[in-house]
């Protein structure tokens, strides 16, 4: 079913001078609309990211109500389009909360380890910016972390915001072993807040990739913000301790959550375990690329993406889209959207998941200009489940761009306890057999950086219909959506344990 959800709350309220709300709302899927006490307040579109309503003049003291109403019916110029291949979840997927602040507040902030042209070792100067809402010119800015030596105050400039540049007296950067995070304190007028903040250097340098200034290689795999156990949408500390438990037990450094942002616990739970994380927009496969306004959602979701989460060690690659078709319209939308991406963040590294091309023989060139504009190319494909057979992996020689290459994503379909041969498709067996002759491929393409089997569980997708296979789930999972592990999952516990897969250098 999809439509609209109409919610409505009663509470109570006690307006206060000097003070601002805002009504946040974490997620909700696909359209919102909000009235409090009938007056409409604010619209909103896009499923996965979040967005703040200001409600301060519609609240009075005493009862107030809200009434939000959420629309997930796919529209064929939304992002993404009508075609998906995992649950339309809809409505409010992730909490909603209303926030006081002082008439001038922080409303947003970037703090981060300079990114010069070239990582000079043992350079501890942090720099970025805090912007302070409703601010004039001149309004002081503290900034504190104690554990780093910081103590500075910098002032803002006409439209509020206040950049610096800083030196810390020493850092241990942040890294999948050493995943430190440092108190960092904003104080501004009557606003103060308090953030957990990880500093790390990520760039490319020719084929290889540098986290802290060393070559490092990608262990991971994808994944759907479908909830283990339960099914639903991942909304809770539970959950996320679930899926951090399996990626740990996997000895994955690395996680690309698909398609779309994930709840923000995600990202915080990376940044405390040492996981790093690929944040993509819901730009997949066939979108209305010919149209502006399409074009203009896609930068407002990438803007709402990269505001929530740019203080987050973990995340080093911003996605701008998975399996778009290969042609001039999209190649030109992406490309400057991969350029606007860079101008929010010239920090990270910009990446797109490309499918394509098909084998001819034992030939399979990439020839994507999309690439051209990524700092890091992720490829799909799926030799030995929609192509040809497992073995045909061992033989393809691939031409692909002279970048980084994350694999990422590769994989074969069966429900867990279904057991066969290992050239039987729908068996477990076979599901193995797919991923070994994988490996062998990917050893053999000296660029490849990461790699990211589809997909860590089994996900809810009403397109899977095949009876007793699927029912409903897309069942390349390494482990069911009831948590049971199928064999594939103890292959790559194997390999992330001895590294015996890709290489760094
Ligand atoms: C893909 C898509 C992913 C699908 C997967 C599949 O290439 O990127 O969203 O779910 O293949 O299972 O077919």
């Amino acid at each position: 079913m999809e439509g609209v959800i109409w919610y409505q709350r009663d509470f109570e309220f006690q307006p206060r001078p000097n003070m601002r709300t805002f009504l946040h709302i974490g997620a909700a899927n696909y359209k919102s609309f909000i009235w409090v006490n009938q007056k409409r307040i604010c619209d909103h579109e896009g499923g996965f990211t979040p967005f703040d309503c200001e409600v301060t003049t519609a609240l009075h003291a005493g009862s107030n109500f809200v009434v939000i109403a959420v629309d997930s019916t796919r529209d064929v110029d939304g992002i993404p389009s009508v075609g998906i291949d995992w649950f339309n979840y809809g409505g409010l997927t992730r909490d909603v909360s209303l926030v006081n602040l002082p008439t001038r507040f922080i409303d947003d902030y970037d703090v981060h380890l300079k990114h010069g042209p070239a990582l000079s070792p043992g350079d501890t100067t942090l720099t970025g910016y805090v912007h302070v809402e409703g601010a004039p010119a001149g309004t002081p800015v503290s900034l504190r972390i104690p554990e780093a030596g910081v103590n500075t105050t910098v002032s803002t400039d006409a439209s509020g915001l206040a950049p610096f540049e800083v030196r810390a007296s020493s850092l241990t950067l942040w890294a999948p072993g050493t995943p430190k995070l440092y108190k960092v304190s904003l104080a501004s007028g009557e606003d103060a807040l308090t953030d957990d903040i990880g500093f790390r250097d990520i760039r490319v340098d020719g084929t290889r990739i540098l986290l802290n200034g060393k070559a490092i290689f990608l262990e991971g795999a994808n994944m759907h913000a479908e909830a283990p156990y339960r099914t639903g949408r991942v909304d809770n500390d539970e959950d996320v301790k679930n899926i951090f438990g399996f990626l740990k037990e996997m000895n994955a450094n690395f996680v690309r959550l698909c398609h779309y942002p994930h709840d923000e616990r995600m990202e915080r739970a990376a940044d405390r375990d040492g996981i790093m994380i690929w944040s993509e927009i819901p730009l997949w496969q066939h979108i209305s690329f010919e149209k502006p306004a399409v074009y203009a959602k896609a930068t407002f979701m990438l803007n709402e993406m990269i505001r929530r989460d740019r203080n987050k060690a973990s995340v080093i690659l911003w996605s701008v889209s998975n399996e778009t078709p290969n042609n001039s319209t999209r190649t030109e939308f992406l490309k400057n959207l991969a350029k606007e991406a860079r101008r929010l963040d010239p920090t990270r590294l910009i990446t797109s998941a490309l499918i394509g091309p098909h084998a001819t023989g034992d030939q399979m060139v990439q020839n994507d200009r999309l690439a051209d504009a990524l700092d890091v190319v992720g490829q799909n494909e799926y030799i030995g489940w929609y192509e040809g057979k497992p073995e045909d992996a061992d033989t393809m020689h691939w031409t692909l761009p002279q970048k980084p290459i994350v694999m990422s994503e590769f994989g074969a379909e069966v429900k867990q306890g279904d057991h066969g041969t290992k050239n039987q498709r729908w068996a477990e067996e076979q599901q193995v057999n797919v991923f070994e002759h994988q490996f062998v491929m990917i050893n053999k393409i000296p660029q490849v950086r990461g790699v990211a089997p589809w997909v860590l569980m089994d996900f809810r997708s009403p397109t899977r219909n095949i009876p007793k296979l699927q029912d409903g789930f897309n069942r390349k999972g390494l482990i069911a959506e009831d948590g049971k592990k199928k064999q594939a999952f103890d292959l790559f516990r194997k390999v992330y344990q001895q590294h015996s897969v890709g290489k760094a250098e």
